[in-house]
Protein backbone atom coordinates (compact mmCIF):
# COMPACT_ATOMS: atom_id res chain seq x y z
CA UNK A 1 0.00 0.00 0.00
CA UNK A 2 2.44 2.87 -0.88
CA UNK A 3 -0.14 5.93 -0.36
CA UNK A 4 -1.04 4.42 3.05
CA UNK A 5 0.19 7.24 5.96
CA UNK A 6 0.70 6.26 9.08
CA UNK A 7 -1.90 7.59 11.79
CA UNK A 8 0.96 9.32 13.54
CA UNK A 9 2.06 11.09 10.58
CA UNK A 10 -0.79 11.87 9.41
CA UNK A 11 -0.01 15.77 8.62
CA UNK A 12 -2.45 18.64 9.29
CA UNK A 13 -3.03 20.11 5.82
CA UNK A 14 -3.16 16.94 3.87
CA UNK A 15 -5.34 14.51 2.03
CA UNK A 16 -4.15 11.24 3.89
CA UNK A 17 -4.99 7.66 3.60
CA UNK A 18 -4.74 5.75 6.71
CA UNK A 19 -5.61 1.82 7.61
CA UNK A 20 -6.27 0.43 10.76
CA UNK A 21 -8.70 -1.48 13.14
CA UNK A 22 -11.87 0.55 14.35
CA UNK A 23 -11.15 1.36 18.14
CA UNK A 24 -13.80 3.24 18.85
CA UNK A 25 -17.05 4.26 17.17
CA UNK A 26 -18.52 7.29 19.57
CA UNK A 27 -22.18 8.73 18.28
CA UNK A 28 -23.01 11.60 19.84
CA UNK A 29 -26.31 11.73 17.36
CA UNK A 30 -25.47 14.61 14.91
CA UNK A 31 -21.63 13.80 14.68
CA UNK A 32 -20.03 10.73 15.24
CA UNK A 33 -16.44 9.69 15.59
CA UNK A 34 -14.53 6.44 14.44
CA UNK A 35 -11.32 6.47 16.15
CA UNK A 36 -8.97 4.27 14.18
CA UNK A 37 -5.72 2.58 15.43
CA UNK A 38 -2.66 1.45 13.62
CA UNK A 39 0.86 0.31 15.01
CA UNK A 40 1.47 4.07 15.38
CA UNK A 41 -1.59 5.72 17.24
CA UNK A 42 -4.74 6.26 16.67
CA UNK A 43 -6.69 8.94 14.80
CA UNK A 44 -10.48 10.63 15.08
CA UNK A 45 -12.48 10.76 12.16
CA UNK A 46 -15.13 12.53 12.26
CA UNK A 47 -18.71 11.79 10.20
CA UNK A 48 -20.55 14.95 9.91
CA UNK A 49 -24.29 13.25 9.80
CA UNK A 50 -26.47 14.23 6.39
CA UNK A 51 -22.99 15.51 5.36
CA UNK A 52 -21.36 12.87 3.38
CA UNK A 53 -22.58 10.74 1.20
CA UNK A 54 -25.56 8.48 2.78
CA UNK A 55 -23.66 5.21 1.83
CA UNK A 56 -20.41 6.31 3.62
CA UNK A 57 -21.95 7.41 6.54
CA UNK A 58 -23.90 4.52 7.26
CA UNK A 59 -20.54 2.13 6.92
CA UNK A 60 -18.53 4.61 9.48
CA UNK A 61 -21.33 4.41 11.94
CA UNK A 62 -22.39 0.96 11.44
CA UNK A 63 -18.88 -0.27 11.27
CA UNK A 64 -18.21 -2.87 13.77
CA UNK A 65 -15.38 -2.52 16.53
CA UNK A 66 -11.81 -4.00 15.37
CA UNK A 67 -12.99 -3.91 11.69
CA UNK A 68 -10.13 -3.44 9.31
CA UNK A 69 -10.84 0.27 7.60
CA UNK A 70 -9.10 2.29 5.49
CA UNK A 71 -10.09 5.89 5.20
CA UNK A 72 -9.19 8.85 2.87
CA UNK A 73 -9.62 12.17 3.68
CA UNK A 74 -8.49 15.79 4.58
CA UNK A 75 -6.49 16.06 8.17
CA UNK A 76 -6.60 19.09 9.92
CA UNK A 77 -5.88 20.47 13.41
CA UNK A 78 -8.58 19.93 16.00
CA UNK A 79 -7.63 20.82 19.65
CA UNK A 80 -10.35 18.26 20.95
CA UNK A 81 -9.32 15.35 19.19
CA UNK A 82 -7.52 13.13 21.48
CA UNK A 83 -4.69 13.49 19.56
CA UNK A 84 -5.01 17.30 18.26
CA UNK A 85 -5.65 16.34 14.25
CA UNK A 86 -8.80 15.18 13.24
CA UNK A 87 -9.74 13.15 9.48
CA UNK A 88 -12.65 13.84 7.55
CA UNK A 89 -13.87 11.20 4.60
CA UNK A 90 -14.04 11.56 1.64
CA UNK A 91 -13.88 7.71 0.92
CA UNK A 92 -14.51 4.90 3.65
CA UNK A 93 -14.10 0.97 3.21
CA UNK A 94 -14.60 -1.51 5.29
CA UNK A 95 -11.48 -3.79 4.34
CA UNK A 96 -12.02 -7.33 6.96
CA UNK A 97 -15.06 -6.42 9.18
CA UNK A 98 -15.65 -7.48 12.88
CA UNK A 99 -18.08 -9.73 14.38
CA UNK A 100 -19.88 -7.76 16.65
CA UNK A 101 -18.64 -10.11 19.38
CA UNK A 102 -15.30 -10.03 20.50
CA UNK A 103 -13.86 -12.75 22.90
CA UNK A 104 -11.70 -10.19 24.17
CA UNK A 105 -12.11 -5.68 24.44
CA UNK A 106 -8.75 -4.64 22.97
CA UNK A 107 -9.62 -1.30 24.19
CA UNK A 108 -9.35 -1.86 27.60
CA UNK A 109 -12.45 -1.19 29.11
CA UNK A 110 -12.94 -4.63 29.89
CA UNK A 111 -10.18 -6.51 31.68
CA UNK A 112 -9.82 -10.13 31.13
CA UNK A 113 -7.39 -13.01 32.79
CA UNK A 114 -4.37 -13.74 31.35
CA UNK A 115 -5.86 -17.40 29.91
CA UNK A 116 -8.47 -15.78 27.73
CA UNK A 117 -5.72 -12.69 26.62
CA UNK A 118 -3.62 -15.80 25.42
CA UNK A 119 -5.73 -17.56 23.94
CA UNK A 120 -7.13 -14.11 21.87
CA UNK A 121 -3.31 -13.19 21.76
CA UNK A 122 -4.37 -11.18 18.42
CA UNK A 123 -6.45 -9.48 19.79
CA UNK A 124 -4.46 -8.92 22.88
CA UNK A 125 -2.12 -7.47 21.03
CA UNK A 126 -3.58 -4.70 19.88
CA UNK A 127 -3.51 -3.19 23.31
CA UNK A 128 -0.75 -0.86 22.86
CA UNK A 129 0.44 -1.72 27.02
CA UNK A 130 0.82 -4.91 26.07
CA UNK A 131 2.46 -4.31 22.66
CA UNK A 132 4.83 -2.47 24.57
CA UNK A 133 6.56 -5.50 26.00
CA UNK A 134 6.83 -6.90 22.75
CA UNK A 135 8.49 -3.82 21.08
CA UNK A 136 10.97 -3.86 24.61
CA UNK A 137 11.82 -7.52 23.73
CA UNK A 138 12.85 -6.79 20.32
CA UNK A 139 14.80 -4.02 21.07
CA UNK A 140 15.97 -6.95 23.86
CA UNK A 141 17.21 -8.92 21.14
CA UNK A 142 18.51 -6.27 18.74
CA UNK A 143 20.41 -5.04 21.84
CA UNK A 144 21.95 -8.24 22.59
CA UNK A 145 23.11 -9.03 19.11
CA UNK A 146 24.89 -5.81 18.67
CA UNK A 147 27.02 -6.39 22.00
CA UNK A 148 27.49 -9.62 21.62
CA UNK A 149 29.30 -8.46 18.07
CA UNK A 150 31.08 -5.75 19.96
CA UNK A 151 32.47 -8.74 21.73
CA UNK A 152 34.35 -10.19 18.51
CA UNK A 153 31.41 -13.34 18.85
CA UNK A 154 30.00 -15.06 15.90
CA UNK A 155 26.31 -15.45 15.75
CA UNK A 156 25.41 -19.51 15.15
CA UNK A 157 22.54 -21.82 15.04
CA UNK A 158 22.45 -25.37 16.33
CA UNK A 159 20.29 -27.97 16.08
CA UNK A 160 17.09 -28.50 18.05
CA UNK A 161 16.67 -31.93 17.44
CA UNK A 162 19.29 -33.72 19.72
CA UNK A 163 20.40 -37.18 20.64
CA UNK A 164 21.12 -36.20 24.10
CA UNK A 165 20.11 -34.17 27.01
CA UNK A 166 22.47 -32.01 28.78
CA UNK A 167 20.67 -30.42 31.50
CA UNK A 168 19.29 -33.42 33.98
CA UNK A 169 17.41 -36.49 32.80
CA UNK A 170 14.25 -35.59 33.55
CA UNK A 171 13.12 -32.42 31.64
CA UNK A 172 13.21 -33.91 28.22
CA UNK A 173 10.97 -33.93 25.43
CA UNK A 174 11.66 -37.27 23.78
CA UNK A 175 10.22 -37.06 19.99
CA UNK A 176 10.39 -40.10 17.65
CA UNK A 177 13.31 -39.25 14.26
CA UNK A 178 12.81 -41.94 11.79
CA UNK A 179 11.85 -44.49 14.31
CA UNK A 180 14.98 -43.65 16.53
CA UNK A 181 14.43 -41.93 19.76
CA UNK A 182 15.58 -37.96 19.96
CA UNK A 183 14.79 -35.01 22.01
CA UNK A 184 13.71 -31.41 22.01
CA UNK A 185 17.27 -29.83 22.79
CA UNK A 186 16.76 -28.27 26.53
CA UNK A 187 20.09 -25.96 25.86
CA UNK A 188 22.96 -25.10 23.04
CA UNK A 189 25.40 -26.23 25.32
CA UNK A 190 27.83 -29.09 24.06
CA UNK A 191 26.82 -27.25 20.36
CA UNK A 192 28.25 -23.92 21.67
CA UNK A 193 31.41 -25.79 23.24
CA UNK A 194 32.19 -28.00 20.27
CA UNK A 195 32.29 -24.40 17.75
CA UNK A 196 34.15 -22.00 20.26
CA UNK A 197 36.61 -25.46 20.05
CA UNK A 198 36.02 -25.38 16.01
CA UNK A 199 38.18 -22.16 15.48
CA UNK A 200 35.42 -19.24 15.58
CA UNK A 201 37.05 -19.03 19.16
CA UNK A 202 33.67 -16.64 20.82
CA UNK A 203 30.23 -17.57 19.69
CA UNK A 204 26.67 -16.74 20.31
CA UNK A 205 22.92 -18.20 19.95
CA UNK A 206 19.60 -16.71 20.47
CA UNK A 207 16.98 -19.79 20.31
CA UNK A 208 14.87 -21.87 21.60
CA UNK A 209 15.16 -24.22 24.81
CA UNK A 210 12.83 -26.98 25.29
CA UNK A 211 12.48 -27.95 29.00
CA UNK A 212 9.26 -30.73 30.12
CA UNK A 213 9.16 -28.73 33.54
CA UNK A 214 6.49 -30.42 34.86
CA UNK A 215 5.53 -27.45 37.17
CA UNK A 216 3.40 -24.61 36.03
CA UNK A 217 5.04 -21.47 37.59
CA UNK A 218 4.99 -17.84 36.65
CA UNK A 219 8.79 -18.22 35.95
CA UNK A 220 8.87 -21.65 33.76
CA UNK A 221 8.45 -21.96 30.21
CA UNK A 222 8.18 -25.49 28.32
CA UNK A 223 9.74 -23.44 25.72
CA UNK A 224 11.88 -20.93 26.69
CA UNK A 225 15.03 -17.92 24.52
CA UNK A 226 18.06 -19.10 25.51
CA UNK A 227 20.64 -16.51 25.20
CA UNK A 228 23.79 -18.31 24.65
CA UNK A 229 27.87 -17.48 25.09
CA UNK A 230 30.62 -19.64 25.12
CA UNK A 231 34.14 -18.50 24.59
CA UNK A 232 37.30 -19.85 24.10
CA UNK A 233 40.51 -19.13 26.09
CA UNK A 234 37.89 -17.96 28.45
CA UNK A 235 37.12 -18.79 32.33
CA UNK A 236 34.66 -17.93 34.44
CA UNK A 237 35.46 -14.26 35.21
CA UNK A 238 35.86 -13.59 31.40
CA UNK A 239 32.32 -15.31 30.84
CA UNK A 240 30.29 -13.28 34.02
CA UNK A 241 32.40 -9.92 32.08
CA UNK A 242 30.50 -10.98 29.07
CA UNK A 243 26.87 -11.72 31.04
CA UNK A 244 27.05 -8.62 32.80
CA UNK A 245 27.69 -6.56 29.41
CA UNK A 246 24.91 -8.22 27.91
CA UNK A 247 22.55 -7.56 30.47
CA UNK A 248 23.54 -3.92 30.90
CA UNK A 249 23.02 -3.30 26.93
CA UNK A 250 19.70 -4.52 26.82
CA UNK A 251 18.98 -2.41 29.57
CA UNK A 252 20.74 0.67 27.90
CA UNK A 253 18.87 0.23 24.72
CA UNK A 254 15.72 0.23 26.45
CA UNK A 255 16.08 3.12 28.29
CA UNK A 256 17.28 4.97 25.00
CA UNK A 257 15.12 3.75 22.42
CA UNK A 258 11.92 2.54 24.48
CA UNK A 259 10.59 5.60 26.43
CA UNK A 260 6.99 5.48 24.66
CA UNK A 261 6.78 2.24 25.62
CA UNK A 262 8.17 2.61 29.40
CA UNK A 263 5.55 5.01 29.52
CA UNK A 264 2.86 2.93 28.28
CA UNK A 265 3.61 0.44 31.56
CA UNK A 266 3.86 3.26 33.36
CA UNK A 267 8.02 2.59 34.13
CA UNK A 268 9.31 5.90 32.85
CA UNK A 269 10.14 7.17 36.11
CA UNK A 270 11.92 4.73 38.07
CA UNK A 271 13.44 2.80 34.53
CA UNK A 272 17.36 2.78 35.42
CA UNK A 273 19.94 0.51 34.27
CA UNK A 274 22.02 -1.49 36.70
CA UNK A 275 24.86 -0.06 37.88
CA UNK A 276 27.73 -1.90 36.51
CA UNK A 277 30.48 -3.98 38.63
CA UNK A 278 27.81 -6.33 39.82
CA UNK A 279 28.70 -7.58 43.34
CA UNK A 280 30.24 -11.38 42.90
CA UNK A 281 29.72 -13.12 46.04
CA UNK A 282 30.68 -16.64 46.46
CA UNK A 283 28.44 -19.75 47.27
CA UNK A 284 29.33 -19.78 50.59
CA UNK A 285 29.08 -15.58 51.18
CA UNK A 286 25.75 -16.53 49.51
CA UNK A 287 24.96 -18.93 52.54
CA UNK A 288 25.72 -16.85 55.26
CA UNK A 289 23.56 -13.73 53.87
CA UNK A 290 20.62 -15.63 53.35
CA UNK A 291 21.20 -17.40 56.81
CA UNK A 292 21.30 -14.05 58.01
CA UNK A 293 18.38 -12.74 56.92
CA UNK A 294 16.75 -15.22 59.43
CA UNK A 295 13.74 -15.39 56.58
CA UNK A 296 14.20 -18.89 55.68
CA UNK A 297 12.83 -22.33 58.12
CA UNK A 298 15.83 -23.96 58.03
CA UNK A 299 19.16 -22.81 57.77
CA UNK A 300 20.93 -23.85 54.47
CA UNK A 301 24.08 -25.41 54.53
CA UNK A 302 26.95 -26.38 52.03
CA UNK A 303 25.70 -28.42 48.64
CA UNK A 304 21.84 -26.78 49.50
CA UNK A 305 20.39 -25.65 45.82
CA UNK A 306 18.91 -22.48 46.60
CA UNK A 307 14.78 -22.42 46.70
CA UNK A 308 12.74 -19.67 45.56
CA UNK A 309 12.44 -18.35 49.17
CA UNK A 310 16.07 -18.38 49.39
CA UNK A 311 16.50 -16.59 46.36
CA UNK A 312 13.92 -13.72 47.21
CA UNK A 313 15.81 -13.54 50.72
CA UNK A 314 19.16 -12.73 49.24
CA UNK A 315 18.05 -10.68 46.69
CA UNK A 316 15.89 -8.72 48.55
CA UNK A 317 19.45 -8.08 51.31
CA UNK A 318 21.61 -7.28 47.83
CA UNK A 319 18.98 -5.46 46.00
CA UNK A 320 21.11 -5.43 42.95
CA UNK A 321 21.81 -7.91 39.99
CA UNK A 322 24.94 -9.90 41.52
CA UNK A 323 26.77 -13.31 40.93
CA UNK A 324 26.69 -16.34 42.97
CA UNK A 325 30.21 -18.04 42.07
CA UNK A 326 32.25 -21.09 43.33
CA UNK A 327 28.91 -23.47 43.70
CA UNK A 328 29.20 -26.88 44.78
CA UNK A 329 30.28 -29.71 42.58
CA UNK A 330 27.42 -31.68 42.93
CA UNK A 331 24.49 -29.40 42.31
CA UNK A 332 26.39 -28.65 38.71
CA UNK A 333 25.98 -30.23 35.27
CA UNK A 334 29.04 -32.69 34.24
CA UNK A 335 30.32 -29.86 31.58
CA UNK A 336 31.06 -27.56 34.35
CA UNK A 337 34.63 -27.54 35.69
CA UNK A 338 36.48 -27.26 39.32
CA UNK A 339 38.16 -24.93 40.77
CA UNK A 340 41.77 -26.00 40.83
CA UNK A 341 42.33 -25.92 44.18
CA UNK A 342 39.37 -28.02 45.00
CA UNK A 343 37.70 -30.59 43.43
CA UNK A 344 33.95 -30.35 45.44
CA UNK A 345 33.93 -26.52 44.20
CA UNK A 346 32.89 -25.87 40.50
CA UNK A 347 33.65 -22.74 38.46
CA UNK A 348 29.87 -22.54 38.09
CA UNK A 349 28.45 -19.18 38.57
CA UNK A 350 24.79 -18.04 38.11
CA UNK A 351 23.93 -14.31 37.67
CA UNK A 352 20.81 -12.97 39.60
CA UNK A 353 18.49 -10.60 39.62
CA UNK A 354 16.83 -9.76 42.85
CA UNK A 355 13.79 -11.87 41.70
CA UNK A 356 15.34 -15.14 40.32
CA UNK A 357 17.96 -16.66 38.61
CA UNK A 358 18.94 -14.60 34.27
CA UNK A 359 21.51 -16.54 34.24
CA UNK A 360 23.61 -19.98 34.92
CA UNK A 361 27.04 -20.51 33.47
CA UNK A 362 30.68 -21.47 34.10
CA UNK A 363 34.35 -22.59 32.67
CA UNK A 364 34.07 -25.90 31.20
CA UNK A 365 36.11 -29.08 31.91
CA UNK A 366 38.16 -29.16 28.63
CA UNK A 367 40.63 -32.18 29.45
CA UNK A 368 39.33 -35.59 27.83
CA UNK A 369 39.72 -37.73 30.52
CA UNK A 370 38.62 -35.63 33.05
CA UNK A 371 34.96 -34.88 31.33
CA UNK A 372 34.96 -38.55 30.67
CA UNK A 373 34.85 -39.49 34.58
CA UNK A 374 32.54 -36.69 34.93
CA UNK A 375 29.66 -38.53 33.23
CA UNK A 376 30.66 -41.85 35.13
CA UNK A 377 30.21 -39.40 38.47
CA UNK A 378 27.19 -38.38 37.45
CA UNK A 379 25.64 -42.04 36.24
CA UNK A 380 25.60 -40.98 32.93
CA UNK A 381 26.64 -42.94 29.95
CA UNK A 382 29.84 -41.64 27.97
CA UNK A 383 29.57 -43.71 24.92
CA UNK A 384 26.00 -41.70 24.42
CA UNK A 385 27.91 -38.29 24.18
CA UNK A 386 31.49 -39.49 22.52
CA UNK A 387 30.11 -36.94 19.86
CA UNK A 388 30.77 -34.65 22.05
CA UNK A 389 33.89 -35.82 24.34
CA UNK A 390 35.80 -37.44 20.77
CA UNK A 391 36.18 -33.39 19.67
CA UNK A 392 38.04 -33.36 23.18
CA UNK A 393 41.32 -35.09 21.89
CA UNK A 394 41.89 -32.91 19.13
CA UNK A 395 43.12 -29.53 20.66
CA UNK A 396 40.35 -28.31 22.64
CA UNK A 397 41.35 -25.29 24.63
CA UNK A 398 40.16 -24.22 27.81
CA UNK A 399 36.35 -22.32 27.44
CA UNK A 400 34.09 -20.85 29.43
CA UNK A 401 30.34 -19.39 28.69
CA UNK A 402 26.92 -19.02 29.58
CA UNK A 403 23.05 -19.37 29.42
CA UNK A 404 20.64 -16.55 29.56
CA UNK A 405 17.36 -16.88 29.88
CA UNK A 406 15.42 -13.97 27.14
CA UNK A 407 12.44 -14.19 28.83
CA UNK A 408 13.61 -13.88 32.30
CA UNK A 409 15.56 -10.61 31.12
CA UNK A 410 12.22 -9.10 29.86
CA UNK A 411 10.49 -10.27 32.98
CA UNK A 412 12.53 -8.38 35.21
CA UNK A 413 13.36 -5.31 33.66
CA UNK A 414 9.41 -4.92 33.27
CA UNK A 415 8.80 -6.53 36.42
CA UNK A 416 5.69 -8.68 35.14
CA UNK A 417 4.62 -11.33 37.72
CA UNK A 418 4.35 -13.90 34.96
CA UNK A 419 6.57 -15.01 32.23
CA UNK A 420 4.09 -15.54 30.06
CA UNK A 421 3.54 -11.96 29.48
CA UNK A 422 6.86 -11.51 27.65
CA UNK A 423 5.56 -14.51 25.32
CA UNK A 424 3.80 -14.03 22.77
CA UNK A 425 2.40 -17.70 22.00
CA UNK A 426 3.89 -19.36 25.31
CA UNK A 427 4.44 -22.88 25.92
CA UNK A 428 3.71 -24.19 29.03
CA UNK A 429 1.84 -27.50 30.58
CA UNK A 430 -1.29 -26.26 29.72
CA UNK A 431 -1.06 -24.78 26.50
CA UNK A 432 0.23 -26.22 22.96
CA UNK A 433 -2.01 -23.99 21.02
CA UNK A 434 -2.47 -20.61 19.64
P1 LIG B 1 20.21 -23.31 32.84
O1 LIG B 1 19.51 -24.61 32.79
O2 LIG B 1 20.41 -22.72 34.20
O3 LIG B 1 21.67 -23.42 32.20
O4 LIG B 1 19.45 -22.28 31.93
C1 LIG B 1 19.98 -20.97 31.70
C2 LIG B 1 18.94 -19.91 31.92
O5 LIG B 1 17.83 -20.14 31.04
C3 LIG B 1 16.63 -19.75 31.67
N1 LIG B 1 15.72 -20.90 31.76
C4 LIG B 1 14.38 -20.84 31.68
N2 LIG B 1 13.54 -19.80 31.50
C5 LIG B 1 12.23 -20.05 31.47
N3 LIG B 1 11.68 -21.27 31.60
C6 LIG B 1 12.47 -22.36 31.78
N4 LIG B 1 11.93 -23.57 31.90
C7 LIG B 1 13.89 -22.16 31.82
N5 LIG B 1 14.96 -22.98 31.99
C8 LIG B 1 16.04 -22.20 31.94
C9 LIG B 1 16.99 -19.23 33.06
C10 LIG B 1 18.33 -19.90 33.31
O6 LIG B 1 19.13 -19.18 34.22
N6 LIG B 1 23.64 -24.90 29.55
C11 LIG B 1 23.43 -24.05 30.69
C12 LIG B 1 23.99 -22.66 30.48
C13 LIG B 1 25.51 -22.62 30.38
O7 LIG B 1 26.18 -23.13 31.29
O8 LIG B 1 26.03 -22.06 29.41
C14 LIG B 1 21.94 -23.97 30.98
O9 LIG B 1 21.11 -24.28 30.15
O10 LIG B 1 17.13 -17.84 33.00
Amino acid sequence: MDDRTYTAEAEPGTTATIAGWVHEVRDLGGIAFVIVRDATGRIQVKVEKGEIDEELETLATEVTRESVVQVTGPVEEEERAPTGVEMTIDEFEVVAEAEPELPLDPSGKVDADLSTRLDNRTLDTRKPEVRAIFEIRSTVLEAVREEFRTLHCTEITTPKIVATGTEGGTELFPITYFGQEAFMNQSPQLFKQLASGGGFERVFEIGPIFRAEEHNTPRHLNEATSIDFEGAFCDAPDAMDVAESIVSAAYEAVAEQNEAELEQLGLAEEFAAPESDFPRLTYEEALERVNATGELDEQLVWGDDLSTEAERALGDAVGEHYFITNWPSEVKPFYIKDTDEDPQESTGFDLMHPEMELVSGGQREHRHDALVEGFEQQGLDPAQFEYYTKMFKYGMPPHAGFGLGGERLVMTMLDLDNIRETVLFPRDRQRLSP
